[in-house]
């Protein structure tokens, strides 16, 4: 017979969640008592960095990643962050304390009173379990909701005294046995027609997602645009937490622009557009118009059943991105229509102004230059997000990591997740100066843990991408888009992380070169001219 405890451990174990990411409180003590050796604590100092970490560390392990969390406020904290792996498509472990349950009725101090409801509806499952020895197979539910397409977060709430009680023997037994796919094959004759709809057009087109990383077909889809000399598009740049297709590939024609009227201009000509790993699309902002070109059908494959029922025009092939991508190129011969035309390079970095900073184009053409062939890009920077995407033309599996949910603070926090599940690469966050405040603690878990990441923070005193907005929107008058003297060197130095601040596209260079690579976690901070970047 083994505790509660014992019996999770064993069934964390045996799913190789051996990290846990946490911030503790009274009520996740017991749960922590004689922690495992052959387990990994990595503490946050707030929840939102907590659950961003577990985020990236989920998706660059391939594993689910854990969340442990403090009652009613710890989740409260981490929502937003929650948010964020929903889009992300992160398969994620959020379990959280609860008061003791004689406790609960009368309300004790830290009683979280409608627990399973609090996260809604940003998870997947939230449950509080009825009794202390349904707490394994719970966890265990959890753990499988989470991982089955569309994967995302699931939650756990669970009495701090339950930890102590018996499990019983065979409902945890089988719990830890069980063993759940969700990987799902296209019915054959969908990939027949789409194969035989592929041969007869006269334009198709790839738009690549990030599931299509996500899923393990990166290779696949280059086959694919090769064999069927088709030009690729990327999904909308704010719209995909991944690459799904090599950026530096002659077919790669470049990034859809995010709005409806744009996005189908930018398609015009084709009359077969294949979207693969995505949302179809999170467009924004609301410029209004035609969903696609004159005469032109739009097939998505997409393993998330919700993504294939809301996107407003097309058809939908609901199964595994990497499966159906094989399965197509099994069924379709070597084209004989043209080699896709090669995508024009960037036109070089814009003049700014004396004094003023470098453009947010010479930034990333100087991190470009020393980016290394295994590196890997957590991206938060919003004005310069596009420049990163020409820059860098990445190009490798794996390299890419963004928040698909839009909510700041994803990069710092998930930057050192993914360092730690990839601890042989290389991990550069590119961070505006305003993102990073929403997770400026993860400075303290990268120096604590000696988590090697290389954090570049622009700054270029503003909120730059709400200024943009603003003209967008029309919208003048609007307060508060303004950073004077936010010194995140000095505050990341406070933190344990080594700092530099540099001025110039040579120096940014030569900074970069000797901390990428270093093994130890360190900043750069380069001042950019204020505006957008998008070259
Ligand atoms: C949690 C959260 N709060 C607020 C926003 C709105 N927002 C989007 S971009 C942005 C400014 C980011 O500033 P900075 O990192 O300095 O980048 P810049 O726009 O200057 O490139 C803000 C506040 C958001 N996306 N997420």
């Amino acid at each position: 017979m083994s505790t509660v405890r014992e019996a999770t451990y064993d069934l964390l174990r045996a799913h190789g969640m051996t990290t846990m990411f946490g911030n503790p409180g009274s009520t996740e003590l017991p749960m922590l008592a004689d922690f495992p050796g052959d387990f990994r604590y990595v503490l946050g100092l707030q929840e939102a960095v907590v659950v961003g970490m577990a985020d990236g560390f989920a998706q660059a392990s391939g594993t689910v990643g854990h969340a442990n969390l403090h009652t009613a406020p710890g989740v409260g904290n981490g929502m937003g962050a929650i948010f964020n792996a929903q889009a992300n498509h992160a398969p994620l472990l959020v379990t959280a304390g609860q008061q003791v349950r004689a406790h609960a009725t009368m309300q004790a101090n830290l009683t979280n009173r409608d627990a399973p409801r609090m996260p809604h509806p940003l998870v997947k499952w939230s449950y509080e379990p009825p009794r202390a020895a349904d707490v394994p197979a719970a966890i265990g539910r959890a753990i499988h909701t989470a991982s089955l397409p569309p994967k995302g977060p699931t939650f756990v709430s669970i009495p701090m005294d339950d930890w102590t009680e018996e499990a019983t023997d065979d409902g945890s037994r089988q719990a830890i046995a069980r063993r759940v796919n969700g990987r799902s094959a296209p019915a054959p004759e969908r990939i027949a027609d789409l194969a035989q709809r592929l041969a007869a057009a006269s334009n198709p087109v790839l738009v690549a997602g990030p599931d299509i990383d996500s899923s393990g077909g990166w290779n696949d889809a280059v086959a694919l645009a090769e064999r069927q000399r088709l030009p690729v598009w990327a999904i909308p740049a704010t719209g995909g937490g991944r690459i799904g297709f090599p950026e530096g590939h002659s077919n790669f024609r470049g990034i859809l622009p995010p709005a409806i009227a744009a996005l189908a201009e930018t398609l015009a000509g084709h009359d077969l557009i294949v979207v693969v790993g995505a949302s179809v699309f999170a467009y924004y902002p609301y410029i209004p118009g035609d969903l696609l070109p004159e005469s032109a059908e739009l097939v998505a494959i997409t393993s998330d059943p919700e993504e294939a029922a809301r996107a407003p025009m097309g058809e939908a092939i609901v199964a595994d991105p990497a499966l159906t991508l094989r399965a197509l190129l099994a069924a379709v011969e070597e084209s004989g229509r043209d080699v896709p035309a090669a995508r024009e390079d960037p036109p070089g970095p814009p003049e700014t102004e004396p004094g003023a900073g470098i453009s947010g184009t010479e930034a990333m053409a100087a991190l470009a230059a020393v980016f290394p062939d295994d590196g890997i890009i957590l991206l938060e920077s919003p004005s310069s997000t596009i420049a990163l995407r020409n820059q860098l033309r990445i190009s490798r599996p794996g390299s890419y990591y963004f928040s698909a949910g839009g909510g700041l603070g994803f990069g710092l926090s998930a930057a050192v997740g993914v360092q730690l599940a990839q601890p042989d690469r290389p991990v550069i966050c590119v961070v505006g100066e305003g993102s990073a405040q929403y997770a400026i603690t993860a400075f303290w878990t990268a120096a604590a843990y000696e988590v090697p990441v290389t954090f570049l923070v622009l700054r270029n005193s503003e909120y730059a991408i709400l200024k943009w907005f603003s003209l967008a929107e029309g919208v003048e008058g609007a307060p508060g888009l303004d950073l004077p003297a936010l010194d995140v060197a000095a505050v990341a130095a406070g933190y344990g992380v080594p700092s530099r601040k540099v001025e110039g596209g040579e120096e940014l260079r030569t900074t970069l070169e000797s901390e990428i690579g270093s093994g130890k976690p360190g900043l750069v901070e380069v001042g950019v001219a204020p505006g957008m970047w998008l070259a």
